[in-house]
This record gives C-alpha cells, structure tokens and sequence, in this order.
C-alpha cells in the first residue's frame, strides 16, 4: 500500500464507465491514489487476489487503508462522506436523492444503448453499425428524461456539479461521439462536462490496443 493508502483497481483498456466515475471522484477530492489494472479479458478479476476484496469480482475497486469496496456509486459516497474538497452529491436531500436515482437508473437501465454503444465507442473510436430499433426507443427514453432534468438551461444536473454529471454525461457520449443523432441542447451538456480537467484525465490516460 503506498503512502497515500487509496488504491483504485480499474480495467486495462480504461474502458469501464464506473471505473471512470471513481477516477474522476478521486481527482476532483484532489487525492492522491495509487492506480491499478486488472485485466478482465484475461479474468485477472476472478483470481483470489482480486476476488476476496472485491466480494463482486467486478471493477473498480477501491482500497482506503485496508478497507476494500466495489461498487462504483457505493465507493462515490463513501468518499464523498470521507474526504473533505469537491462535493461530489449535493448536500440538500432531495437533490441528493435525485443524483443518486440518476446513478442507479443509469447503471440499470438502457441496456440495448450500453450494448450498441459500448464504451469503446467512447475512448477507443465509432463504429458504423446503425442503432437497432430498441436502442433507439432506448435513446428516446434516455433524451427524455435528461431533457426534463436539464430544462432549466443549466449546464449541470442538479445546480453545481456532481458526479452524476459525469455518469449522464457518459450514456450521452455513447451517442454524441459515434455520430448518432442527439438533441442538439444534450450534445452540447455532454460536451461540456466532458471538458471537465477530472474527466479530461481519464480520456486521456494511455490505452493499450484491443
Ligand atoms: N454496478 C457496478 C458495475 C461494475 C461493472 O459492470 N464492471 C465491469 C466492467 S465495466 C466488470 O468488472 N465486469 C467483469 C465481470 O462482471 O466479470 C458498478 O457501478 O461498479
């Protein structure tokens, strides 16, 4: 354990959204962090030493002195109760709560989206295969509900930032930067947030080849 004691396990391509989320947590905390790779396509997450801490064999892990937890919104708060710096939930409880709803929905929902449009559309290049008819009815329902919670104009969710920000920013992504059609005032959030120096790190982190 380095002297920082905080571990973040992430995906060799730096692929994973949720390891994302973390990485951008961390940063925007300003804390220092050990990064580490697990090689998924390899199963490196089913090997003892990955898997006993994890409890879930998934990515990202992260450790806080000897204190092990996978579940990247689980890890989020956490932090967020932990370490003092950039809020990354809003304080008051019911935009809390909505910024924790939009965090679940979107690890939940709009399967047929994650599918076509996976992340490596997002940080490796787009591909030319036209969304089947339920990811777009997929895309209609992720559009709507980020429509209404934008309709106020804000270029954030929920007033400041915060780390669902990052998270609807990404689902938008896998949209936007493979050239499908997204409203323009959507695009133009996600584009935005991810100028973000937190996010503008993980984008710019060295991937090996798939
Ligand atoms: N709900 C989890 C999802 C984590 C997840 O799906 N991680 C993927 C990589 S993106 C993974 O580790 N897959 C390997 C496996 O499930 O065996 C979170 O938010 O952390």
């Amino acid at each position: 354990m380095s002297s920082t004691n905080l571990r973040l396990y992430a995906d060799a391509q730096f692929s994973s959204p949720y390891a994302m989320s973390v990485f951008v947590a961390l940063h925007e905390k300003g804390l220092p962090f050990e990064l580490s790779t697990v090689d998924l396509g390899r199963e490196a997450n089913r090997a003892r030493d990955f898997a006993v801490p994890s409890l879930t064999q998934r990515v990202p892990m992260l450790v806080h002195d000897g204190f092990a937890l996978s579940e990247s919104s689980a890890i989020t708060e956490y932090l967020d109760e932990v370490f003092p710096g950039t809020p990354l939930y809003p304080a008051e409880p019911q935009r809390r709560a909505r910024a924790r709803q939009v965090q679940a929905w979107l690890r939940s929902d709009l399967m047929p989206i994650r599918q076509e449009r996976s992340t490596e559309v997002v940080f490796y290049g787009p591909n030319d295969t036209p969304l089947s008819a339920v990811a777009q009815a997929a895309a209609g329902k992720l559009f709507a509900a980020a429509e209404a919670l934008l309709e106020d104009g804000s270029e954030n969710l929920l007033g400041e930032w915060c780390i669902a920000d990052v998270d609807l920013a990404l689902m938008l992504n896998r949209l936007v930067l493979n050239g499908d059609a997204v409203p323009q005032r959507l695009a133009e959030y996600a584009r935005h947030q991810w100028q973000r120096p937190s996010v503008q790190r993980w984008i710019k982190l060295e991937r090996p080849p798939l």
